[in-house]
């Protein structure tokens, strides 16, 4: 028999065996599926030519597998859908308002919550709030949103993230952790008056989803007080960033996912939230304080841009399925086969050697395109490229993260060479299987194969802000 003879050609491993441990299983099993499909190499040539070469302008029909952003693509539980029946949609006062802002108090710790329609609301508010014309920004990374949202308000963003976040090749633990010399260095030249705020994010995301120690958030809590400088927290992937602390920092793997979120969060003064990453809903956002003057007036201002302050542009059933979807984000087994999910993918392109950021972080591979395509130079898209050839050979969805999203600087007009080219396989929660993960990684490895005879791309057309979603690009 076929199969029998195949069989004794070689002995098949399970996943566990190969690491030499007992396998483990997602949390939760499938009640409802979506067909794929998946169309011709030669339609997936025309198309990717219509969209400019742009991975954001493809129509999401002619996509495979969509590795493009986990923010909002992933699956809600049995629960949540349940919770959006549940739906207040009064006006104001809605009942899933005030189980929302339990959530937060109870899993994040936070005093005062202000409901906005996604993260960059979050981000918009805040800012307008708390920086004044002139002042600095530090940062662990800018983000693209959250650092425009900056330059909106008039600050200036100043990245304070430690060196080796910048070097995909370096295995630091906590690539993401904020270097408080170059943050003591900029309130020396600038003075601590013209510092707005400290803006620290969890599991960075433009440096590779790389998380920051619980013992940096303290010493960050300890320098900031003595200059009463504030630090606010980009909570959007920071419960994967409790599962890094918990697996590599000394003291802390005896603790609950649940128990360092809350002991992180509670060193900073507030934070924001794009909840349609790891709270686990396709659209929602919040903002949270502790200080009661500031949650006036942040309470003022949602009304005049989201909504009122009881739903902040979201309906009643979103507000309920955030807050189911929290505490369902900090269990222990849903993080721990979230991520270990990214890093069966992660393990498979490493070990055929594809050039990709190391350790591999919490919600995406970020492919180093620098190395990957290393006869391109910068300024013809190597991500940009990458993105638009994996399209092609198979259908699967990335996304640039490099100098098309770096954009361009206010002050020179002259393109940010970010150090960091990557494009990002950015894993939805509780969305795809471990077939699916096999049939990325060897896509990625066919186009590997070509990279010497891969042309690079030019920008034919360039929108003002936020340029990577709309750009056009023709092949050189
Ligand atoms: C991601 C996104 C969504 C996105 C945003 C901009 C360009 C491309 C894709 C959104 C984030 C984020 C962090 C750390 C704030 C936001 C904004 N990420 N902080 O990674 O990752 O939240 O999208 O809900 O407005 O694909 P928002």
């Amino acid at each position: 028999m076929k199969g029998t003879q195949h069989m004794d050609q070689f002995t098949p491993k399970t996943m566990g065996q190969q690491f030499g441990r007992r396998s483990w299983a997602e949390p939760w099993k499938i009640k409802m599926v979506e067909p794929l499909r998946m169309i011709s190499r030669e339609q997936r040539q025309k198309v990717l030519v219509e969209a400019g070469y742009n991975t954001f302008l493809l129509k999401s029909e002619d996509v495979y597998i969509d590795l493009l952003t986990d923010s909002g693509t992933g699956a809600m539980s049995d629960r949540q859908w349940a919770g959006m029946m549940l739906g207040d949609e009064a006006y104001a006062g809605s009942r899933n308002f005030y189980n929302l802002e339990a959530a937060i108090q109870t899993y994040y710790g936070y005093k005062y919550i202000v409901p906005t329609h996604q993260g960059r609301g979050a981000e918009h508010l805040l800012s307008q709030v708390v920086i004044q014309r002139g002042q600095f920004v530090p940062g662990n990374m800018y983000f693209t949103t959250t650092r425009l949202h900056q330059e909106l308000a008039g600050g200036t963003f100043v990245d304070v993230i430690v060196d080796e976040a910048h070097d995909p090749q370096s295995l630091y633990p906590f690539k993401g952790n904020i270097d408080l010399d170059k943050l003591e260095a900029l309130v020396q030249r600038e003075g601590a008056q013209n510092i707005a705020y400290v803006s620290l994010a969890g599991t960075v995301n433009m440096a590779g989803g790389q998380p920051v120690s619980m013992a940096n958030v303290k010493a960050l809590r300890q320098w900031s007080n003595q200059y009463g400088i504030k630090v606010f927290l980009d909570a959007t992937r920071m419960v994967e960033n409790a599962f890094f602390i918990q697996e590599r920092e000394a003291g802390y793997a005896d603790k609950s996912i649940a128990e360092i979120l809350c002991e992180f969060c509670s060193y900073t003064d507030g934070a924001w939230m794009s909840a349609k990453k790891d709270n686990l809903v396709n659209i929602g956002g919040w903002l949270a304080v502790n200080d009661p003057v500031l949650f006036e007036e942040l309470r003022n201002l949602v009304i005049v841009f989201e909504g009122l302050h009881t739903y902040g542009g979201l309906a009643g059933r979103d507000m309920e399925a955030i807050a189911i979807g929290i505490a369902e984000s900090v269990q222990d087994d849903h993080v721990r086969s979230r991520i270990g999910q990214v890093r069966y993918l992660g393990d498979l392109l490493s070990a055929w050697d594809i050039p990709m950021v190391l350790p591999v972080g919490g919600h995406a591979i970020f492919l180093d395109a620098r190395r990957f395509y290393s006869h391109l130079p910068q300024d013809q898209f190597p991500a940009q490229t990458l993105a638009a050839e994996l399209y092609l050979d198979s259908g699967i969805r990335s996304m640039e993260r490099g100098i098309a999203s770096a954009g361009r600087d206010p002050k020179t007009g002259d393109h940010y060479y970010p150090k960091l080219e990557l494009t990002r396989l950015t894993i939805p929660r509780r969305v795809y299987t471990q077939a699916h993960m096999d049939v990325v990684a060897e896509a990625v490895r066919a186009i590997y194969e070509e990279r010497e005879r891969t042309h690079g791309l030019k920008m034919v057309y360039e929108p003002k802000y936020l340029r990577f979603f709309q750009a056009r690009f023709e092949q050189l």
